[in-house]
């Protein structure tokens, strides 16, 4: 018999509502809720393919064991976890805490307790080298808004805005931000119906940019330089709001003349675009009586990607466009603590150069975090501190960390390799223990991971007070042994005789953040469920409440929750002039455009998402791969034409630091000069052979230590400098 449940896509972070119809116990197919208040039955295929990724025939039904001989051997999840305790407390012995690494990737995300329990375990053995894969995505992010300070009523929300500017982010197929991650299309249909103007910042005329009012299509990495001249025109054109800036602002003089160089014509030059555009997307921002920004992974992993994200805010800031008081705030949220929105702002603060030191470029921890990209040279670099042992949470290092060559050595050098995750992914494979995880429908989820984000950036969260629970749907499959992420970190440290504590960040203020401190029962362990309690115990609104609400509802407060006046005790002034950011800017203004630099190297790759796959997940999948498993370097025919190739043939693209093949595909939205590639395909190079099975890693182009932004580590990851020739198919592998 067939049953239908409601429940929550996990399988990227956009966390849809889903219904899943469940037969004899097995998940049997998944779409989109049409009850679901915020999501309105949107589903794509990947949450459509749910179930084969249960079942999937290459799933680890076992965790593994690395054996004398290399291979793999199944092992019962409690003998793994004690052999990993005796290896850790060993390691620890010997080398000290600071050689134990944690990473954190993709998958730690939509399992509620997996990363607090992991990060506990770190605490509890002394070890601050906790690394995230947010670190090597859009840590410009945080960086600038603790340099340029935060507001904390938050921004106007996409769907009352009359303008909002999208720069380097592509939310039709990313589904993560600039326009809120449930149903953007609708959102966005809606949205341009009430007469908002888009404006796409993009060198791709990507799917979002195709629906936009305005697209500038510029040359990768020249986002400093269009966000200075927009600076520049709305200060010259007294289009600023000067009353807000009075009062809330500080270095306006300092940065009018840090943008000044940044004239109309200079910019078009230099980023490739048209004066006229540059001015309209300025205006139609500074004018609009409520408009937003939001950047994405494009111009974070281009060069400057810390300076783009401060120069948005300083134009978010100087028009104004910060919620006011005594307006509504509209998402006074649901899984998180209650929030009194203040219509002022923190000031600036530290942004790095504090906690946990590198050994490498001088990096510290920061407002991003750790730096991954550091990781891979923390492991092989000999001396005191040296890391021994990774545990990776739910990542991919070999496939979506940069220079995957000097990962894939630091993978080999380490005494030991723990991978929790359901394949025998690139890493996976160079690991000591596999540890099998219970799969989403097998689990309890929450709609939390998503919400939570509305702390982390403008254009993140939720825009409405929306929640959802769901129970876990299935068991897994019969005769498997599976265990849930944080299940495995609660049985090591028991193992190691150690006491867990979470560190649960959930009440934001004025004064920051303050963790709540939830001990853990190490002799019997909680449920899942009695875990979320404790997460949740600070909900505005109670996890028995939310649970009653299967499809997911909104919890409205009683009265509208409204945008409290400063308080000149704890109000802060924004920064637009961080010295550090101005010296950069200066820099930009002063090098030598880089489509003048590096001759040899013409063409800049830069990096995409593809619908079908989330990194490299989804790309074994049969439903998911139809149109091929490989991932094509999509440029435009002008240039396929003058190289001499054609759809399907292979090129060889080459940077500065590497080589990677790739196959072409014909792409008329991509600007000439541009290549468009996802990252996190290909495999360790003795499997470069199988080109159209894998595709090819585009990290493998990127070095960690040459080019990047020296507070977050971030190396240039789009906008990559290559060559590109026509180049033979790899012969297949002899014997
Ligand atoms: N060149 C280049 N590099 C990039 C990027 C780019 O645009 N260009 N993007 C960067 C970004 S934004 C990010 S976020 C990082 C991503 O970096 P990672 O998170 O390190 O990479 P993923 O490929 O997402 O790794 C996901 C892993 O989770 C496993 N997995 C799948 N389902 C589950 C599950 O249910 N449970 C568990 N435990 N594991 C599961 C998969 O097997 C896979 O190995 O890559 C970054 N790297
Ligand atoms: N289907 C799917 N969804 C995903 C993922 C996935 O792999 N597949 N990954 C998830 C992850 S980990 C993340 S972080 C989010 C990311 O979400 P987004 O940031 O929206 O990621 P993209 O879709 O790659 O969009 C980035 C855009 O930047 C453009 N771009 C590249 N370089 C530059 C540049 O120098 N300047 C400017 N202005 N634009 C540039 C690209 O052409 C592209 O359209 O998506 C998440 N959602
Ligand atoms: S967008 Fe993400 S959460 Fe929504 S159905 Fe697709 S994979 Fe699932
Ligand atoms: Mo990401």
């Amino acid at each position: 018999m067939t049953q239908v449940h409601s429940s929550i896509c996990r399988f990227c972070h956009a966390h849809c509502g889903i219904q899943v119809e469940v037969a004899d116990g097995r998940a049997v197919k998944v779409y989109g809720d049409k009850d679901n208040p915020v999501y309105h039955g949107f589903s794509c295929a990947k949450g459509r393919s749910l179930p084969e990724v249960h079942a999937h025939p290459d799933r680890l039904l076992h965790s593994q064991a690395r054996q004398a001989d290399g291979s793999f051997a199944p092992i019962a999840s409690g003998r793994a976890m004690d052999e990993v305790a005796a290896r850790l407390q060993r390691i620890v012995a010997e080398h000290g805490p600071r050689s134990v690494a944690l990473y954190l990737g993709t998958y730690s995300f939509p399992y509620v307790a997996s990363s607090p329990l992991a990060t506990a375990f770190m605490h509890a053995i002394g070890s601050r080298m906790i690394f995230t894969s947010a670190s090597i995505d859009q840590p410009g992010k945080p960086i600038a808004s603790a340099l340029h300070g935060r507001w904390l009523a938050g921004p106007y929300q996409f769907d009352e805005c009359d303008a909002w500017m999208l720069v380097g982010v592509n939310p039709l197929v990313a589904m993560s931000n600039g326009i809120p991650n449930s149903n953007p299309a609708r959102r966005l249909h809606r949205a341009k119906q009430r007469g908002l103007k888009l404006i796409v910042v993009d060198p791709r005329r990507s799917e979002t940019a195709e629906a936009a009012h305005l697209h500038l299509q510029p040359r990768p990495g020249e986002d400093p330089t269009i966000l200075a001249g927009m600076l520049r025109h709305v200060t010259r054109e007294g289009l600023y709001d000067r009353e807000f800036s009075a009062a809330h602002v500080d270095g306006i003089e300092t940065l009018i003349q840090a943008v000044e160089p940044f004239t109309p014509e200079y910019v078009a030059r230099r980023a490739g675009v048209r004066a006229a555009d540059l001015i309209e997307a300025a205006r139609i921002f500074a004018t609009s009586p409520r408009a937003g920004t939001t950047a994405g992974t494009g111009p974070n992993m281009a060069p400057r990607g810390t300076l783009t994200e401060y120069l948005l805010l300083a134009l978010t800031t100087l028009s104004g466009q910060w919620r006011r008081e005594g307006e509504e705030f509209p998402n006074p949220f649901v899984t998180l603590p209650d929030y009194t929105p203040i219509a002022q702002s923190t000031g600036p603060g530290r942004a790095w150069g504090y906690g946990e030191r590198l050994r490498v470029r001088g990096l510290t921890d920061a407002a991003s975090g750790l730096s991954a990209a550091a990781l891979a040279d923390e492991i092989l670099l000999p001396g005191d501190g040296q890391v021994k042992a990774l545990i990776n949470l739910g990542g991919n290092p070999m496939a979506a960390w940069p220079d995957q060559l000097r990962t894939h050595r630091a993978m080999q050098e380490l005494d030991l390799l723990v991978s929790l995750e359901p394949k025998l992914s690139a890493t996976a494979k160079l690991a000591d223990y596999v540890i099998a995880p219970r799969l989403s429908l097998e689990v309890p989820g929450l709609s939390m991971p998503n919400e939570s984000l509305w702390h982390y950036a403008v254009g993140l969260g939720y825009p409405v007070p929306y929640g959802q629970y769901t129970p876990a749907l299935v068991e897994p499959p019969a005769g498997s042994d599976v265990v849930e992420e944080w299940q495995f970190f609660h049985g090591v440290a028991r193992r190691m005789g150690l006491k867990l504590t979470m560190r649960l960040l959930n009440a934001w203020g004025p004064q920051g953040v303050t963790p709540r401190v939830v001990e853990l029962d190490m002799e019997h362990p909680p449920t899942t469920d009695e875990l979320f309690e404790m997460i949740c115990a600070d909900s505005r609104v109670p996890l028995s409440e939310v649970k009653r609400h299967p499809h997911g509802a909104l919890f409205p407060t009683e009265q509208p929750v409204v945008v409290q006046p400063p308080d000149a005790a704890t109000a802060g002034r924004f920064d637009v002039a961080n010295e550090v950011m101005l010296t950069e800017l200066g820099e930009v203004a002063g090098e030598k455009p880089d489509h003048e630099r590096a001759p040899d190297f013409p063409f800049r790759l830069i990096s995409r998402r593809l619908r079908d796959i989330l990194n490299s997940t989804g790309r074994d999948v049969p439903r998911l791969t139809r149109k091929g498993r490989h991932n094509a370097a999509y440029m435009n025919p002008a240039d396929l034409k003058a190289l001499g190739v054609a759809d399907g043939d292979v090129v060889e693209i080459r940077s500065p630091h590497a080589s990677i093949l790739g196959i072409v595909a014909a792409a008329p939205d991509v600007r000439e000069g541009v290549i468009s590639m996802a990252h996190a395909f290909g495999d360790a190079p003795e499997h470069d052979h199988a080109l159209r099975e894998l595709g090819s890693n585009t990290g493998r182009l990127v070095p960690v230590d040459r080019e990047y932004d020296p507070y977050s580590g971030m190396p240039r990851m789009s906008a990559i400098q290559v060559a590109v020739r026509p180049a033979e198919a790899p012969a297949a592998r002899a014997g």
